[in-house]
């Protein structure tokens, strides 16, 4: 069984449909740092979860970029969608040319103990556009030094998209107003969000680790 540590029912919702393991969701609200790096959010969230309950968790921090606004909203993704809403960033930029945007997300794992060295990548799902974190991603174990050394690995996923007008009753958050090949996430199924989410990159690399480890 998997532990998502997440007040988010969205993404447990979508682990469910993804992983064979059942998966527990656990609402614990840890105090997220300021960082604007997702991995420094999501390896600090697995660390205070599983220090918090004494389990294996999985957390997973995620944000919205828009390329013409520098990767607004970025880190402020939560926010902006609870403060200006969906809408209004959909507002401020339709004016522009350049709607072109992505989610990228960060699936972190923690239980305590340390990891192997991996010596090839554990993403086989390589594909154009998130070449540059899956090398990343593919880092044996946490990157990040941490003062209490509670070791996490972190699995990352990145999806193009645009920015369009509100369309779709599915999904969560962000997914009316962020388009790819033709659809906003809100018209897709969870299995069809899934097959090119950011999260479903994620979740893909961290299966594929977790069924091969011996955790
Ligand atoms: P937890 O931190 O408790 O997991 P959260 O909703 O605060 O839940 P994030 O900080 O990762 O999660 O999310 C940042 C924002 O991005 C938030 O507004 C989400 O609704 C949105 N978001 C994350 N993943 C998304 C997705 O797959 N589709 C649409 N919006 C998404």
């Amino acid at each position: 069984m998997v532990v998502f540590v997440t007040t988010n029912e969205g993404k447990v919702r979508e682990a469910r449909e993804y992983l064979d393991e059942p998966v527990e969701q656990v609402s614990f609200d840890y105090v997220e740092p300021q960082a604007d790096d997702l991995q420094t959010v999501a390896a600090h969230g697995a660390r205070a979860a599983y220090t918090h309950l004494g389990e294996p968790v999985i957390v997973d921090d995620s944000g919205l970029t828009i390329d013409v606004f520098e990767g607004f909203p970025g880190p402020y993704s939560s926010f902006v969608e609870d403060t200006l809403g969906i809408e209004r960033v959909w507002e401020l930029t339709r004016s522009e040319e350049n709607r072109s945007a992505a989610f990228r997300g960060v699936v972190a794992y923690c239980d305590g103990e340390p990891f192997e060295a991996a010596p090839e990548p554990v993403d086989d799902q390589r594909r154009g556009h998130d070449l540059a974190v899956t090398d990343r991603a593919s880092a044996t174990t946490d990157e990040q030094v941490d003062e209490t050394g509670v070791p996490v690995k972190l699995f990352e996923g990145v999806v193009p998209g645009r920015i369009v007008e509100p369309r779709g009753d599915g999904g969560f958050g962000y997914d009316p107003i962020f388009e790819y090949d033709g659809k906003t996430f809100a018209e897709m199924h969870t299995e069809e969000k899934n097959a090119i989410s950011h999260r479903g990159r994620a979740l893909a690399k961290f299966a594929e680790w977790y069924a091969e480890s011996d955790r």
